[in-house]
C-alpha cells in the first residue's frame, strides 16, 4: 500500500505573499524586490553549478575595490544582481562589494523606496575547489529626499534593515531571509526551478556546538581575544569545549552555525585592524537573520546592528551566533570577570 506523507508545498512566492498579507499597509514593493532576488539567486545558482564545466573557472586579471583578485563568477554574479534588480522600479540605488561606489538606477528606469546592498558571491576564492559560496543581501528604506538614492540611503545602521537574507550554493541551493517576522529557509528544487519552504521559523540554539575561527592570526590577537578562545576551547571557565568547524566561506560557516548552534568569530587583527568582514553587506544582513533566529551579533563592543556606518566598504570585527556564546564574548572582551 502506498502511504503519502502530507507535505504542504509552499513556494517562496506564496510565502512572500502570505507574509505581505500580515501588513495591510504593504504596497507590495518589498515583495516584488524579494521575488527579483529569488530570481537572481536561481540565475547565479545555475552559473555556480556550471562553473566546473563552462570555462568560467579561475580568476580574471583585475582586482575589485577590496584589492582582491576578482574571480570570473564574482563578476558574473555581480552583473546578474544588478541586471535583475535595476529595472523593477523598487530601488533608489544599490551597493555591491564588487563596485567601489554607489550603483545608481539608470535614468531610463523608475526608482522606488528601497536601497539594496549586497555581496554577490562571498567566499569566491573557494569556487575552484568546490567549497560552498554564497550571496548576501540587505534591504533598507530610502531616507534621502528626491527620487534618486544617495550615499545617505546606503549608510544606515543595521537596525534599520527592513529585510535581509543570503543564498548558500552548497550541496543544495538554499535561500534564507527575514522581513522581521522570523527567519525562514527555502531549498531550490532544480527540477521545477522553485524555492520551496524547507526551514520555517529557524531558531538557533542558545549555546553553540561549533566554533568557527581562523586561529592563524592568534599571534596578533589581543589578550582578551586569546582568553575568549580559551573559554570556547574549554581551557578556562566552565563553558566546555566546542568543536572547531571553519570552512573559510562566511555563508557556509554562518549557515551551519545558524541551524546547529555555534559562533563565528573574526576579531580585528594586525592584518585587518578593523576586522575583515564588511559591515553593510555581510555583518549587518547576517546579524539581522541571526537575531531573528534568537542569536546575537556583536563587534566586541556593541551590537552589530547599532554600529553607525561611515564608509560603504567599512569592515568590522564580528562575533555572531548562539546567544550565550556571543554574550560570553562581550563579557570577556570588555574585561568583565566571566562567571559563565
Ligand atoms: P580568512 C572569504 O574571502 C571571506 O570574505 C569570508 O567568506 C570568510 O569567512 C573569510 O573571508 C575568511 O577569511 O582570513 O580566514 O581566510
Amino acid at each position: 500500500m502506498v502511504t503519502h506523507t502530507t507535505t504542504s508545498v509552499v513556494t517562496i512566492e506564496r510565502f512572500i505573499i502570505e507574509q505581505e498579507r500580515l501588513h495591510p499597509e504593504a504596497s507590495g514593493e518589498l515583495s516584488g524586490l524579494l521575488y527579483d532576488l529569488a530570481l537572481a539567486a536561481k540565475m547565479i545558482a545555475s552559473k555556480v553549478r556550471m562553473a566546473g564545466i563552462a570555462d568560467i573557472l579561475g580568476a580574471t586579471d583585475h582586482e575589485n575595490v577590496q584589492g582582491e583578485v576578482q574571480q570570473k563568477l564574482d563578476v558574473i554574479s555581480n552583473e546578474i544582481m544588478i541586471k535583475a534588480l535595476d529595472h523593477g522600479g523598487r530601488l533608489c540605488c544599490m551597493a555591491s562589494e564588487e563596485e567601489p561606489d554607489m550603483i545608481p538606477i539608470p535614468e531610463k528606469f523608475k526608482t522606488g523606496n528601497y536601497a539594496l546592498l549586497f555581496d554577490p558571491l562571498d567566499g569566491s576564492s573557494n569556487i575552484d575547489v568546490n567549497v560552498p559560496v554564497g550571496t548576501i543581501f540587505s534591504i533598507v528604506r530610502k531616507i534621502s529626499p528626491g527620487k534618486r538614492g544617495t550615499m545617505e540611503d546606503l549608510l544606515q545602521p543595521g537596525r534599520r534593515q527592513v529585510a535581509a537574507g543570503y543564498v548558500i550554493y552548497g550541496s543544495s541551493t538554499m535561500l534564507v531571509y527575514s522581513t522581521g517576522q522570523g527567519a525562514h529557509g527555502f531549498t531550490l528544487d532544480p527540477s521545477i526551478g522553485e524555492f520551496l519552504l524547507s526551514h520555517p521559523n529557524i531558531r538557533t540554539p542558545d549555546r553553540g556546538k561549533f566554533l568557527s575561527v581562523n586561529d592563524a592570526y592568534e599571534a596578533v590577537w589581543t589578550d582578551e581575544v586569546k582568553t575568549l578562545m580559551r573559554h570556547y576551547r574549554g581551557l578556562e571557565g566552565d563553558r566546555g569545549a566546542m568543536n572547531v568547524r571553519y570552512v573559510g566561506s562566511l555563508v557556509a560557516d554562518f549557515h551551519r552555525n545558524l541551524l546547529g548552534g555555534g559562533v563565528f568569530v573574526y576579531p580585528s587583527n594586525g592584518k585587518s585592524p578593523r576586522g575583515k568582514l564588511r559591515l553593510l553587506y555581510e555583518a549587518n544582513p547576517l546579524a539581522f537573520i541571526c537575531e531573528q533566529a534568537g542569536g546575537k551579533a556583536s563587534d566586541g563592543t556593541q551590537r552589530i546592528l547599532d554600529v553607525n556606518p561611515t564608509e560603504l566598504h567599512q569592515r568590522t570585527p564580528l562575533y555572531m551566533g548562539s546567544k550565550l556564546d556571543v554574550e560570553l564574548a562581550d563579557r570577556v572582551l570588555s574585561g568583565i570577570a566571566t562567571a559563565v
